[in-house]
């Protein structure tokens, strides 16, 4: 291959690896394909560029675009975390390739839907520019579920959100009109004056709640903020958290123009969400290189099946989403729940049980037919709690889901999916498991809930006694409840207990329920090499 193509996009970067391909561009190179759509304008700003978001919504808004010719629709990503997704797209101007890896081999495709990443700790005046442009119309949030900042009750956790809330209080009161006397009153004497924007956003919530603050001064234009996260009522979820947010930094009548601005011009669609996007590795970018004939930094794999199911409620214009693949709907909430409950349930019980038997990936993990019956009997018991979505045969589609599963080119681990469990757990078993407890109180403590119950608190047990520590935004209180426990069974017992893991259960049944999960765990740590199946 040539080292050294003449102009080749990329090639100065200090970002740029030891590649002997050039790399991936926006611009046009002989080398690799041209960008299909080139946005001319920024229309969405996305709230946590991940692969996950570069894999799904993206791709749907490039297709609508596409299929519409529209060019306003481009994204500005915002990277939370670290300046690396910033760092990878950037020298690329945005673009990357999504490699589908299916049963019938590998195909690349390239990206053009985001013009620019920026990342709110060296860029966040841009990030509220952006979110208060009149150009923007919709944010998307795909900030997992950690990134809502809830407390174990749910409600904000206003401590972790604190330096935005005090920031925003700053920015309303630094650009109030000069009358508003009474709000400066309550800032410190450095803080009038001080620029919009100027100190950086820590927080994905805080962010938001300051770009719809910026929003409403600059004029106060409708905008959409559709979250994609696997929570259940994202949506709704999401306008609260805000809500709850814009009461702790402005309490009083200062915040009154903003919390009516909120409610006449901003709504908060639901939506579902639903690709397989695993980490993506360094062989996987050597492989797409060969493959693509450039290098491309920002690479993200994903299984052919990608699904999108939108709350039709948007404030003012959106992309033509349908055009591109999602479906629009009045109502959300019986996919949401069919895709927490069956898929991400199911997923999060082999993760944990997969890891537990030594499987490395989630496709080994529902090789092994105990597993599987253990995913099935978890899905059972979700089924029984579920109304089919129109159309939908729920049995079928819980049967495809472990067809997915099993795909072993996607590589994903069961370490990955194994993360966040305590942020996750409450909307995959918790509302299963209410939900049976509410509809038969006399009936036992369900079977497949119950062993993923003990899939989890063992995985955590085993975690912790092998001096790991459990990836989790509570693990160091996990890591403290096995090690308070004065054994693996009281230990077990603690963690079903742990607050905030099983919402809607009654306080009553919670004791019988983790009785249920120390007989599951026993049972299950002595028959591990035997079948599950009853
Ligand atoms: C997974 C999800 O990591 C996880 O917790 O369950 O990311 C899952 O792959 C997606 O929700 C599939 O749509």
């Amino acid at each position: 291959a040539p080292t050294d193509a003449p102009n080749r996009p990329g090639a100065a970067s200090p970002d740029a690896p030891s590649a002997a391909q050039p790399r991936l561009h926006r611009d046009a190179h002989p080398a690799f394909p041209p960008v299909p759509v080139r946005p001319t304008q920024v229309g969405i700003v996305h709230l946590g560029i991940g692969a996950f978001h570069r894999a799904h919504q993206a791709v749907v808004t490039e297709d609508a675009a596409r299929a519409t010719g529209e060019t306003r629709w481009g994204i500005l990503g915002v990277t939370q975390r670290s300046a690396a997704v910033r760092d990878q797209l950037r020298p690329q101007g945005g673009v990357y390739t999504v490699l589908t890896v299916g049963p019938d081999g590998a195909s690349p495709r390239v990206v053009g839907s985001v013009t620019d990443v920026a990342w709110p700790a060296e860029e966040t005046p841009r990030v509220l520019a952006a979110l208060a442009a009149p150009t923007t119309h919709v944010v998307t949030l795909t900030v997992t579920e950690k990134g809502y900042a809830r407390r174990a009750d749910g409600h904000l956790d206003v401590d972790a959100v604190a330096g935005d809330l005090d920031t925003l209080l700053r920015e309303e009161a630094a650009t109030s009109s000069p009358g508003a006397g009474a709000t400066n009153a309550l800032l410190p004497d450095d803080a009038t004056g001080e620029a919009t924007g100027a100190v950086a956003a820590t927080s994905a919530v805080g962010l938001l709640v300051r770009g719809l603050a910026a929003r409403r001064r600059a004029g106060g234009a409708p905008l959409t903020v559709l979250s994609c996260d696997n929570l259940a009522d994202n949506g709704h979820v999401l306008a609260r958290l805000v809500g709850e947010a814009v009461d702790a930094a402005l309490p009083g009548a200062e915040g009154d123009a903003l919390r009516d601005w909120l409610a006449a011009s901003v709504t908060f669609p639901c939506s579902m969400v639903d690709r397989i996007v695993p980490a993506t590795t360094p062989a996987q970018r050597d492989e797409v290189e060969s493959l693509l004939g450039a290098r491309d930094e920002g690479l993200v794999v994903a299984e052919p099946f990608l699904q999108w199911v939108i709350e039709d409620r948007f404030a003012g214009p959106r992309p033509a989403w349908e055009r591109g693949g999602a479906t629009l709907t009045s109502d959300v909430a019986p996919y949401e729940r069919a895709k927490l409950r069956l898929l991400n349930g199911a997923h999060s019980y082999l993760a944990y049980a997969g890891s537990l038997a030594g499987c490395a990936t989630i496709a080994e993990a529902v090789a092994d037919p105990a597993l599987a019956a253990g995913a099935r009997a978890l899905q059972a018991d979700a089924l029984a709690t579920l109304d089919a979505p129109d159309g939908v045969d729920l049995g079928a589609y819980a049967e495809t889901l472990l067809d997915r599963f099993a795909n072993p080119a996607t590589g994903h681990t069961t370490r990955q999916v194994a993360m966040d469990g305590t942020q996750k757990i409450p909307f995959r078993w918790g509302a299963t498991l209410a939900d049976l407890l509410d509809a038969h109180p006399g009936a036992p403590a369900p079977r497949g809930v119950v062993a993923a119950l003990a899939a989890w608190a063992g995985y955590v047990v085993a975690e912790t006694r092998a001096a790991r520590a459990v990836d989790d935004p509570r693990g160091d209180e996990l890591r403290a409840v096995v090690e308070n426990a004065p054994d693996d069974v009281a230990a077990v017992r603690a963690l079903v207990l742990l607050p905030g893991l099983l919402p809607g259960v009654p306080e009553g049944r919670l004791r019988e329920i983790a009785d249920a999960v120390v007989v599951a765990s026993a049972t299950s740590s002595s028959t591990t090499t035997t079948t599950n199946e009853e």
